[in-house]
């Protein structure tokens, strides 16, 4: 059988909710373009040169080590294969602050600060303490997004972007390091429709993609940083997934 993606059945999701007079606009389309095209070009070449780092089962997680100025910049990309749940379900927990703390386990606390549109906030996140290095804490939007899926060969994919920012309410204090990231998880859902066209759970299938750029803003040492990288962000992969399963067991599928 050829599995085929879902095309979504609801009203369509403008392409952007917030105002192209918005100040963060065009910061947004681009950020969102660019980690599509990545996504792309990736899957196209497929020249990748990525150190595994961890694997199990449908998932893999990959890095490259980066140093700049002394600091540890490996940027990290995972991907995962998830059944029963789709790609609007990952990214809408992923997305929503409200649950955040429900599966975050690297935070200590997590707010939103403002938000500049339906689809689109600002959060204050602090991170729990990595002895020995200081407190981290992290400003970034969290925007979410639908795309694509026009035509049959057009992925229908949604993705959320959590990226740095500048906020007035929480300027950088000496209270904290300010960490900066730049994160992506982009989903795609795939259905292999069963005879009696009566699709269930059992049918559906997310691909996952997930990267992460993450600076930690000031010194902290390489090798705690690449131990608690290994360790986590394939726990938070399992985690997080566990998660969705979970919360949408008894729920109507979320297309
Ligand atoms: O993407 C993840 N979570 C999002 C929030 O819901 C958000 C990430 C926020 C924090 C990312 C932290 C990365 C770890 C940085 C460690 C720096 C500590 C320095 C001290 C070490 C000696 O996009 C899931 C994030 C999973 C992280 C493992």
């Amino acid at each position: 059988r050829r599995a085929m993606s879902i095309r979504a059945k609801s009203t369509p999701v403008p392409k952007i909710a917030l105002s192209p007079t918005h100040p963060k606009y065009e910061e947004i389309n681009k950020v969102v373009s660019s980690h599509l095209l990545r996504l792309d070009e990736r899957t196209e070449t497929g020249a990748d040169t990525w150190q595994c780092i961890a694997e199990d089962g449908e998932l893999k997680v990959y890095k490259r080590e980066i140093e700049e100025n002394g600091m540890v910049v490996d940027p990290l990309k995972a991907v995962h294969t998830v059944t029963g749940i789709t790609g609007h379900e990952v990214c809408h927990y992923f997305w929503d602050v409200s649950v955040r703390m429900d599966w975050e386990v690297t935070l200590d606390s997590s707010d939103a600060i403002e938000w500049l549109s339906e689809d689109t906030f600002v959060s204050h996140n602090v991170l729990k303490r990595v002895w020995p290095a200081s407190t981290r804490d992290a400003v970034f939007w969290s925007h979410i997004r639908h795309v694509g899926g026009e035509s049959d060969e057009d992925p229908n994919r949604w993705i959320v972007v959590n990226y740095s920012c500048d906020h007035p309410k929480i300027p950088v204090s000496n209270k904290f390091v300010r960490i900066t990231m730049n994160v992506a998880m982009i989903c795609q859902t795939i259905i292999e429709p069963p005879a009696d066209g009566n699709i269930t759970r059992d049918n559906i299938r997310c691909k996952i993609s997930y990267t992460a750029d993450v600076n930690p803003g000031g010194w902290a040492p390489a090798s705690v940083l690449r131990a608690v990288y290994k360790r986590e962000y394939p726990r938070f992969l399992k985690r997080f997934t566990q998660y969705v399963m979970d919360a949408t067991a008894d729920k109507d599928i979320l297309f």
